[in-house]
Formats: C-alpha cells, sequence, structure tokens
C-alpha cells in the first residue's frame, strides 16, 4: 500500500496489464488525435529559460518546481511530487524532485511520457571558450519539458482511452562529463525506476533536446536495443505524418540517458526522441552544455514535431491503431 501512495492512486481492483495483444483491437470509438499548439510550447520553453539555470538546489529550481506543479495541476493531471536526495558525483547533497503527473490514473494500460527539467550546473562543452558562461538549458531541459506540457494541456482537453503518466525527472544533468561514471547521470530516472508507481506503465517516450533548428531524430541506440517495437512504430507514424525529415530512419549513436535507467532498472522499453549531430564531436548539437543554449536556438517547429507525434502515439495507440 505504501507503494500506491507514491503513485497515482489507480483503482487497487484494477487488473495490472503487463502484456499487450500482438494486434490490439480497434476501438470503433476512436477519438481523433488533438493539435499541438507549438506556440503554446514555445510559451512553456521560455518561461522555464526565465526562472533562469534550473540547476538543483537553487531558488530557481525551487520556483520552476512550484509553476511546473501548478501547471499541470491547472491542466487537470493528478499530481505527486516524488522527493529524493542523491549525492553528486561531486559530493554534493542534490535535493530534487520528480514531478509525475498522471492522466485516466484508473486505467492500468498506461503510457510513460519524460523528461528532464533540472539544468546543467557547468557549461563544460569544449566547445565552450568563456570559463564564466552558464547554461540556460533552453533545449537541453526546457525543449522537452516545454512540448510535454503543452501534452498535457492537450490531454486535459482531450482525454485518451488510455493511462498516461507524464514523469519531470530531475537530477539528469548533474553528471561527470567525459567517460566519468555513468551512475552519476539520471540521478532522478534512477530514484523513479526503483520507485515506479503501479501501474507500471507498458512503454515510454524520453524527450531530450527537441527544440533545436532542424533536428536530427536519429535512432538512439539503446532505444532500439531495449525497445525495437516502439522505435519501429514511432518512426513509422511520424513518417506517415510527413515529419520523416525530423525523425529520419537512421542509427544514431547510443546515449547515457534517463531513458537508460528506465529500460534496465524499471524494465519500461523506452525510446529517447534526442537530437543526434555528426558533425560535432560530441555528437549532440553544438549549443550543448554551453553559454549558447538559449531561446535563440529553439525552433517551434521542432518542438511541434516531437509534439504531435507524441500526441499521435497516445491516441493511435489507445485507438489500437498504432
Ligand atoms: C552523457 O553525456 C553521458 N550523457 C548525456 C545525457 C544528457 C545530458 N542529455 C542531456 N544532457
Ligand atoms: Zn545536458
Amino acid at each position: 500500500m505504501l507503494l500506491l501512495l507514491s503513485g497515482c492512486q489507480p483503482d487497487p481492483a484494477a487488473p495490472i496489464a503487463d502484456t499487450a495483444p500482438a494486434t490490439p483491437p480497434v476501438k470503433k470509438d476512436a477519438k481523433p488525435v488533438p493539435k499541438f499548439d507549438r506556440d503554446s510550447a514555445y510559451a512553456y520553453v521560455e518561461r522555464q529559460v526565465n526562472f533562469g539555470p534550473r540547476i538543483v538546489n537553487s531558488d530557481a529550481h525551487r520556483q520552476t518546481k512550484a509553476w511546473l506543479v501548478d501547471r499541470l495541476e491547472a491542466f487537470g493531471a493528478q499530481v505527486v511530487e516524488q522527493d529524493f536526495t542523491a549525492e553528486a558525483y561531486d559530493g554534493t547533497e542534490l535535493r530534487a524532485t520528480n514531478i509525475i503527473a498522471c492522466y485516466a490514473p484508473q486505467l492500468s494500460d498506461r503510457i510513460l511520457l519524460a523528461a528532464h527539467w533540472d539544468t546543467r550546473p557547468f557549461a563544460d562543452s569544449e566547445l565552450e571558450t568563456d570559463p564564466n558562461a552558464v547554461v540556460n538549458g533552453a533545449d537541453d531541459g526546457a525543449s522537452g519539458v516545454g512540448v510535454l506540457l503543452e501534452v498535457a494541456r492537450q490531454l486535459g482537453l482531450n482525454t485518451p482511452d488510455i493511462g498516461v503518466d507524464i514523469v519531470l525527472l530531475d537530477a539528469e544533468d548533474y553528471g561527470e562529463a567525459n567517460g566519468g561514471n555513468r551512475n552519476s547521470w539520471g540521478l532522478g530516472a534512477q530514484y523513479y525506476s526503483r520507485n515506479v508507481p503501479q501501474p507500471k506503465p507498458r512503454f515510454g517516450i524520453l524527450l531530450d533536446m527537441v527544440g533545436g533548428r532542424d533536428a536530427n531524430f536519429a535512432v538512439e541506440g539503446y532505444s532500439e536495443k531495449y525497445a525495437p517495437e516502439v522505435v519501429r512504430k514511432v518512426w513509422r507514424l511520424a513518417d506517415g505524418m510527413g515529419y520523416g525529415n525530423y525523425f529520419v530512419n537512421e542509427r544514431g549513436g547510443a546515449i547515457t540517458d534517463d531513458h537508460y535507467f528506465l529500460n534496465t532498472i524499471a524494465g519500461i522499453p523506452t525510446i529517447d526522441i534526442i537530437n543526434h549531430r555528426k558533425d560535432t564531436k560530441s555528437g549532440f548539437v553544438e549549443h550543448w552544455h554551453t553559454g549558447n543554449d538559449n531561446m535563440d536556438v529553439i525552433d517551434k517547429r521542432t518542438l511541434r514535431a516531437a509534439g504531435q507525434v507524441v500526441l499521435a502515439t497516445i491516441f493511435r495507440e489507445a485507438a489500437g491503431t498504432l
């Protein structure tokens, strides 16, 4: 019972479906996919950036948390703040919170949507020359959260026939760079994965750096390894929707991101929609972990591509047509 208290408090009598039928039945009363508003998503990204860098333990971090919880509740979600403390690789004690927003908590068949809401505490990219630069995290963090807030707003207006858990993960970006300990990344994802609210979502989608111009959402390595069916469905759907220029049918590198822990600890097959670049040493966008990660790099069309595909995934999966 204790575990239920940390989750969305679903009907305890509801069966837990951990396997899906191979061919889900098409529901006759399938609901249409709502239209994702890119201006709304952009405003949510901007609002986060305006709080200042959302570095764990900072005032901006606290203020942003309150705002995120307030917005998700306004959008009709049942919100749980999953507080935890974790020790960063440099010894800092991080007081952090995963924000979990549930839609249709009575349904046992659920989809997980995730993004990280914290900001990297240092601009340590090799492409950054200014020692005083700070990461504003417009793309790295805020873009995924902004898209999920707009998805949440739409879910408040149009209820799909499937449960949705949106988790805004904390302390993703305090990790040790350049081949440092992998487990120093995704601390919120690790905590969530060891304390997943029941019923456990059937599959998940992580959004990371989904705001950059001409984003290249090549297929990320761990997504293909742990969630090949989800990859296949989502990339095929995106292509059919005319977003094949973003959701390219190519292999990107494998990235230690929040989904790695959702896959390996929680056992939730989860894909990572993330912008891969071939022209940088890191494999990420040039503004990654630099002072240039501000609103100038955010393109509404990319936010919409990611958000509209996520909304379509939810409603088509609910209808049995994904
Ligand atoms: C590593 O650099 C090992 N992972 C990057 C995950 C990340 C950081 N995503 C956004 N910021
Ligand atoms: Zn980062």
